[in-house]
């Protein structure tokens, strides 16, 4: 807020000449700019170019007004503390609005509140978001400058690529959209003025800003993340935080995304994506997906623990997969950073991550320490003796007996891809890669396997729509409750969950398509002493060989059990690893199952109520048979 005269006459002159370039820009694209404009009224336009002037130009803007500071200690490592009401995503005020509700959610049965995501008509959403008497976009931008983003959602010119243009009044936005998409310039002159979403963001605090003692421009209280799939638009206003605000993450890639991908026959799935290779030389890739803050990250940058494998990195948060004209499921990864979870995170857990952000990385809601480094939960011993700490809230000389952490649950880092050193090879193809595997997963204390294969497709998608997994930092919820998140998708659905079920099953009639296998994997499963069974991190090595052996199915290694298929006996390589209580790590336990099963139903009949479709009721009637045959 505390800008200064010098930088302030500086972007009233590269803004003015910002101005006369919209005139240069296709007439829809003008015509959006000019009406948002309008709407908002910014006292200056800036298109994004994305050069690496621009950016410095950016930050230097955000040091000076305080909202970011430097980390010395790196190479153009920054860190920014949010306001304390603002530090991930808000699922309750998340809407998608379509003309009928139930093209948006499942009908759930009478007397449930609805889980699968918010609906609101186009008419009201735009009344509430651009109307004056509620006091949103009406002026939101005054005093502030529009800026404007092109950006390409995959690798640009990949024919499964999406551009889009957001405008938006935050310069941690634009600086963030940098490092995340393809942005600039180069994706300007590649944009079809015919076909771009349109993407409308504003932190909804026109200048002079009341003091919060932040300097983390939000507006928590009027806060909504809308999207009109029909138009093909994303309108967010209030938050700066990374998925409410960065709008080609999960506003496009997924929720516009998965609509996209209904209507034009492909995937659009909340999934890492990675290569490995067996000693023998032999590459598979696979795509995994679990909920937000449970290792999806960490297992993308895997370093293999097993002697002769090999694992590199496509993506680690979103997949756009399509089957080729061969049947090949071909997959991208449309963004180009990292937007990790910190906590947690160490030379241990993803030392290729460490590797990743120590440069060119903007860090949100980590904790400082004196000698110019970043700090969070997990990096106690990797820090100098000596050094004070500054938690995210900004409160100096931070200790553990606090009893607080120093940095938020969901404090992140945001790295470009490239710097990740076990990036694949093709990790830029714009064909993508071929899919062997399609594995889903969660957090589950109790009762999961580590992992079982499914019997085939529908099988697969029966286990991926009754996925769970314990709640984490990444939303708003409380506590340590075991979340229904089919597909890992929850938060993230563009459409009816029961059609985009319907979207998955309608793959197996589909001619000539060779259908990846499907597996649930728990890396989370604890004994009765309440400690973990597996060791995770690189030891899920074994399980991904075990994995591509079944992909290989040139080997006996697998047995059915009630739920799937365990991986047999010794078929899981152990060696070196330490006491491993198998047993109890791959267990179906009865009662656990039959209590699940139930669980299940009850979701189903709940959240979908007559929408469910007939293949997932027959599968969850063939499971709970199969269990209590057991
Ligand atoms: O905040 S984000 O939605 O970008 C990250 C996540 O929850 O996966
Ligand atoms: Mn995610």
């Amino acid at each position: 807020r505390i800008i200064t005269h010098r930088v302030q006459f500086q972007t009233t002159i590269q803004a003015a000449m910002n101005d006369r370039r919209v005139e240069s820009l296709g007439p829809q694209l003008q015509a959006f700019i000019r009406e948002k404009q309008a709407l908002c009224q910014p006292e200056n336009i800036h298109i994004c170019d994305g050069s690496q002037e621009e950016n410095e130009y950016m930050v230097n803007q955000m040091i000076e007004s305080k909202m970011m500071k430097r980390l010395p200690l790196y190479e153009d490592c920054f860190i920014v503390r949010t306001d304390p009401a603002d530090v991930a995503r808000v699922e309750s005020k998340t809407f998608i609005c379509t003309d009928r509700r139930e093209d948006t959610i499942p009908t759930p049965a009478l007397g449930v509140e609805g889980k699968l995501g918010k609906w609101e008509s186009p008419e009201t959403m735009r009344e509430k978001l651009f109307d004056e008497s509620f006091e949103r976009f009406p002026g939101c931008m005054k005093g502030r400058t529009m800026y404007v983003i092109p950006f390409c959602m995959g690798p640009l010119g990949s024919p499964l690529s999406k551009i889009g243009v957001q405008l938006t009044d935050s310069l941690y936005v634009v600086s963030s959209m940098r490092i995340m998409t393809r942005m600039g310039a180069e994706v300007m002159n590649r944009l079809d003025d015919n076909n771009f979403v349109r993407c409308l963001h504003s932190v909804g605090q026109p200048l002079p800003a009341p003091d919060t003692g932040y300097v983390w421009p939000c507006n928590p209280e009027k806060t909504v993340i809308t999207h009109f799939p029909a138009t093909r638009e994303i309108v967010s206003f209030g938050s700066g935080y990374g998925g409410n605000s960065l709008l080609g993450k999960k506003c496009l890639a997924l929720r516009l995304g998965s609509v996209m991908a209904r209507d034009e026959g492909w995937f659009a799935e909340h999934m890492l994506i990675m290569g490995i290779t067996n000693p023998a030389g032999e590459k598979r890739y696979i795509a995994a997906a679990f909920p937000s803050a449970c290792g999806k990250t960490n297992l993308a940058m895997l370093n293999p623990t097993l002697p002769g494998w090999k694992a590199e990195c496509v993506g680690d948060d979103i997949a756009w997969m399509k089957f080729d004209e061969n049947g090949v499921l071909r997959a991208i990864n449309p963004e180009f950073g990292f937007f990790g979870v910190a906590p947690g995170t160490n030379m241990s857990s993803n030392p290729n991550a460490m590797k990743t952000v120590t440069k060119n990385t903007v860090f949100t809601n980590v904790a400082e320490r004196s000698d110019g480094g970043f700090f969070w939960e997990g990096l106690e011993k990797e820090i100098p003796p000596n050094v004070a700490i500054t938690d995210w809230l900004g409160n100096e000389n931070w200790s553990k007996d606090s009893g607080k952490p120093a940095a938020h649950p969901n404090s992140r880092f945001c790295a470009p891809i490239d710097q990740c050193p076990v990036m694949d090879p093709a990790w830029e193809d714009p064909a993508g890669v071929p899919i062997s595997a399609l594995i889903f997963g969660g957090r589950r204390p109790q009762g999961m396997p580590l992992v079982y294969e499914a019997f085939n497709w529908q099988h697969g998608v029966f286990v991926a729509s009754s996925m769970r997994s314990e709640a984490t930092a990444a939303a708003e919820h409380k506590g340590k409750v075991i979340m229904h998140d089919p597909f890992a998708m929850r938060p993230f659905f563009g459409y009816n969950f029961a059609n985009y079920i319907k979207h998955w099953l309608s793959f197996e009639d589909k001619p000539n398509l060779q259908l990846p296998k499907i597996f649930h994997v728990n890396w989370f499963r604890k004994g009765s002493n309440g400690k973990f069974l597996w060791p995770g991190f690189g030891e899920n090595t074994r399980v991904l060989d075990w994995i591509f052996r079944r992909c290989d199915g040139q080997e006996d290694i697998a047995t059915p059990s009630p739920i799937g298929l365990l991986p047999k006996p010794d078929a899981l390589n152990l060696e070196g690893l330490g006491k491993i209580e198998m047993e109890e790590l791959m267990s179906v336990p009865k009662e656990y199952w039959l209590d699940e099963v139930q669980a299940i139903r009850k979701y189903f009949n709940d959240q979908l109520s007559t929408d469910v479709p007939s293949q997932i009721t027959q599968e969850l009637d063939n499971l709970e048979e199969r269990v209590k045959q057991s």
